[in-house]
């Protein structure tokens, strides 16, 4: 262990020390392109002797005397194609930009670099294969290269900018994992968009200054980027965004962007005329900025419609400027057909802003899932290539990583493979329970954009397939252990990352969410509880145990995240949302029904819901009943009957129920089994139109006067318009402050 001095080393070592012999056959992200494995053994260098440090990038030199110690005995050649001390090699470096030969065997290290860049990675390879070896190395031989360039992240969501450190630690992360780009776009940065004339002020002028040369040592290429809405026709505006530009020049920006998303009333042409102002004002008076990056008012396909507004920006924008583009719609993974869209729209290749893992749409969420469904061909079909991640920069790393290795090796991208590496990259020591974390926190839930990600607690999803998902659930002693045992390990994985949110970043960033973990599986452990109660008709023990877990719930809910003061996004931090809370909300409800149904002992502790699942009937205040009188058909809607359906009952009633997934009530017809759509009707088809509780379930809200009256809402994707009759048929729709919505009456049939 003799290795200890050295800390990247050190990590590896408490990582790897229990793995197997294959260990030796360290990982490295991203997924390099060609790898040959030997057999000798190399122990971990324990001091170089360097040839061709004069002329190997400065970057890659710096990064290796940061991690070994200056004289030693292990040769190592380095250098980039042309140096003299690498001139053995030249026929093994690829040609490819970025790309490098890395051989490591017992005589000698060699990296050759096809550039400095390739050199800078090289080295960083060299360090994951030591980091990952655990100090015994097997000998190797690497030939690797991007599939695509300009492969990275743009800062560019909504609520709170990242801080200064979490940046510092982003730009270490991206040369590590060998991404180069960064677009700084913070949506709530007032100096990047609101108050974008304005400049810095000097302490975060003195920030940006040093993430500029941060960005640099670790081979980013960073950019800066300014949202001036429309403020872009007047010449003053133009001379405004040339000084603002200059300013940022002087800190060291040579890279700018300029972003018309999320703005109305835009023109393609007047926008066009203000980049190309730019390029000829600002870009083209120095050597050594860069073509600008625009992000257009409509970056997606549903916004862009036939696409006007890009043949017009395409066609008159310079032909060297970087236009944006999030594909199909806002949030989307791209495949080629979205790029083979737009392309000719905008007469060159789009550079793709992925929005992904962003969660500012769905911030109860973290989204710590893979990154999946972007075909292999893109990364090599588009300008570059950057992902938009979460306000939390720590969580955000394992999307970052697997789009790192994507973007390097689309074809050998294994999104679960890559995921399972990420989690051990970013939380050594503790990939077991960093695994059971991210696993709780995949899918979005809800959303206004529509994305889900249904592979959330694989484990949990097994029991309930296995056991039944509802009362049934844990019936035998066999069921209710493996329950308990799974929420007894989800309980554990939170208390080992907690032990640690004081030291690391990562779980101190996700503190709220590990504490609604932690809750998560004390709750579970509580239903489970319930459930044992109710078999045995211990009534004592079924209260004890609801009202433990009541409390729990209650806690979770009152758990929050970036709650300061100043906050612009704070969070109620759900976990488990997709299989776990319902699991959990669909028992205690069911339970405690039954419960009540058969016992009497303290049922004043359980809420009483609006109404009991059941099957109604559906009357109106003037004593209508809503029947299917087409009962069997597709399409048509439910109708307002005056009379008693005596030839078929079931068409006037309805099973109404509590839903789990969105803690709303279905409405299901007891004939055909159709359900009321958000829009008044029964679905057309069961294909094109399922059942799904996003859209189809609603709230039963009781008139507050005291009547036993009540209004039927829409909910989730729904909407949240009211139930409200129009002749004899059902219209959700706004109603207007002289309107009641108490107009339903459930009875008993
Ligand atoms: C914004 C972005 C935001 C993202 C997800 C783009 C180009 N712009 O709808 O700032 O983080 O969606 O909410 C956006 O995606 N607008």
């Amino acid at each position: 262990m003799k290795s200890m001095k050295y800390p990247l080393l050190t990590a590896a070592l408490a990582l790897t020390f229990a793995a197997s012999v294959d260990a030796r056959q360290a990982d490295v992200n991203p997924t390099p392109q060609q790898v040959k494995w030997g057999t000798a053994i190399v122990n971990t260098p324990q001091g170089l002797k360097i040839n061709g440090e004069r002329d190997a990038d400065a970057d890659a030199m710096a990064l290796l005397r940061r991690n070994f110690p200056a004289n030693g005995t292990t040769k190592l050649v380095i250098g980039e194609r042309g140096d003299k001390a690498v001139k053995a090699y030249a026929s093994r470096i690829p040609k490819e930009a970025e790309g490098y030969y890395l051989s490591v065997t017992p005589k000698e290290i060699v990296i050759a670099g096809a550039d400095g860049k390739g050199t800078f990675y090289g080295v960083q390879t060299l360090l994951q294969l030591l980091a990952g070896a655990g100090g015994e190395l097997t000998e190797v031989e690497i030939i690797d290269w991007p599939a695509s360039h300009n492969r990275g992240v743009v800062e560019g969501f909504y609520g709170n900018p990242w801080s200064h450190t979490d940046r510092l630690r982003q730009f270490e992360f991206y040369g590590a994992n060998k991404l180069d780009t960064y677009i700084y776009g913070p949506k709530d940065d007032p100096f990047h968009h609101a108050r974008w004339r304005e400049p810095y002020p000097a302490d975060k002028a003195a920030e940006l200054r040093e993430l500029a040369q941060a960005a640099a040592k670790n081979k980013v290429w960073i950019v800066w980027a300014m949202h001036p809405g429309n403020s872009i026709a007047t010449q003053a505006d133009r001379n405004a965004a040339v000084d603002k530009l200059e300013q940022m020049y002087d800190m060291g920006f040579r890279s700018f962007a300029i972003f018309f998303d999320d703005i109305s009333n835009y023109d393609a042409k007047l926008q066009a005329d203000y980049l190309n102002y730019l390029t000829k004002n600002f870009v083209k008076k120095h050597s050594d900025v860069t073509p600008l990056i625009m992000c257009p008012s409509e970056y997606n396909k549903l916004w862009a419609g036939k696409g006007a507004y890009l043949k017009d920006l395409g066609a008159d924008a310079d032909k060297d400027i970087r236009i944006m583009w999030t594909g199909n719609s806002v949030v989307d993974m791209i495949d080629v057909a979205d790029v083979e869209w737009v392309e000719p729209l905008i007469a060159r290749k789009p550079f793709i802003w992925l929005n992904w893992p962003v969660n500012d749409y769905c911030i109860d969420h973290l989204l710590m899932g893979p990154v999946y469904g972007n075909d292999t061909e893109v990364p090599t079909m588009t300008s570059g290539f950057v992902l938009n991640p979460m306000e939390y920069a720590e969580a955000s790393k394992i999307g970052i990583y697997n789009g790192a290795d994507y973007l390097w090796n689309p074809v050998k991208y294994d999104p679960q493979q890559s995921w399972q590496r990420a989690i051990a990259a970013i939380a050594p020591g503790h990939e077991d329970a960093f695994t059971t974390f991210c696993s709780y926190n995949i899918d979005l839930g809800e959303n206004t954009h529509r994305l889900r990600r249904l592979e959330e607690s694989p484990k949990l999803k097994e029991l309930i397939d296995t056991y039944g998902g509802a009362l049934s659930a844990g019936a035998t002693p066999e069921g209710e252990k493996a329950f308990k045992d799974e929420f007894a390990r989800v309980e554990r994985a939170a208390d080992e990352l907690l032990a640690t949110a004081d030291t690391m970043p990562l779980t101190s960033e996700i503190r709220p969410w590990l504490e609604v973990m932690k809750l998560l599986g004390q709750r579970g452990s509580k239903v489970i509880d319930m459930h044992a109660a109710l078999v045995k008709g211990d009534t004592v023990a079924f209260v004890d145990a609801y009202t433990a877990y009541d409390d729990l719930t209650r806690r979770a809910g009152a758990v929050e995240s970036r709650n300061f003061e100043g906050t612009i996004k704070s969070a109620n931090p759900v976990v488990g949302s997709l299989y776990a809370e319902p699991f959990l909300r669909g028992h205690v409800g069911e339970m405690t029904a039954e419960y009540r149904n058969k016992y009497s002992y303290r049922t004043d502790v359980f809420p009483t819901p609006v109404i009991d699942n059941g099957l109604y009937r559906i009357a109106d205040t003037q004593g209508r009943y809503l029947g299917n009188p087409e009962a069997g058909s597709t399409g048509g809607f439910p109708v307002w009957q005056t009379a008693e359906d005596d030839v078929n009952p079931d068409r006037q009633l309805w099973r109404i129920a509590l839903n789990p997934e969105s803690d709303r009530f279905q409405i299901i017809n007891a004939k055909d089994r159709r359900y009321i759509n958000e829009l008044g009707a029964f679905t057309s088809n069961e294909t094109s139109n399922p059942f799904e509780a996003a859209w189809h379930t609603y709230r039963i809200e009781r008139n507050p006067d005291g009547s036993d009256t009540f209004a039927i809402r829409n909910g989730g994707l729904g909407g949240n318009f009211y139930w409200m009759s129009d002749g004899d048929r059902i219209k959700p729709r706004r109603i207007s402050a002289d309107e009641t919505p108490y107009i339903f009456r459930f009875v008993k049939p």
